[in-house]
């Protein structure tokens, strides 16, 4: 039974390969997994921006799950107004690198802010219904 080994491993290769091409047209794939409980996901993209103007949640507990496409650093907050709501604070390095917290919000209009100094046009509108 020795010799089905090979096989089965070409098989598994052949299948990530598959999945890794279903993420768009991006050239690299990412090296994280948006875990599937996620009520909001944000991805950081070049150069300096948050992937949507827009996002929505669910009200009461979100797990909250940032990712990295572009090739600086990033600190996601939720802001209401100028002000930060909560303590989630989900922090990115490289490309590639993830974040994930949980933060409990009331309907409302929230921003999804980055508080690394320039980057203020990160900053989203996040509507929690
Ligand atoms: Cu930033």
């Amino acid at each position: 039974m020795r010799f089905l080994r090979p096989i089965t491993a070409t098989v598994f290769a052949a299948s990530l390969l598959t999945l890794s091409s279903c993420g768009g047209s991006s050239s690299s794939s990412p090296d994280y997994t948006i875990p599937a409980d996620a009520g909001l996901v944000v991805k950081a993209v070049p150069s300096i921006r948050w992937d949507a103007n827009e996002y929505t949640a669910a009200a009461g507990d979100i797990k909250v799950f940032l990712a990295n496409d572009d090739s600086v650093k990033h600190i996601l907050v939720i802001r209401q107004g100028d002000k930060v709501v909560g303590d989630l604070e989900l922090t990115v390095t490289k490309r590639g690198t993830f974040d994930e917290g949980t933060i409990n919000l009331e309907a409302g209009e929230y921003s999804v802010y980055c508080i690394i100094p320039g980057h203020s046009n990160m900053n989203s509108k996040l509507t929690v219904s």
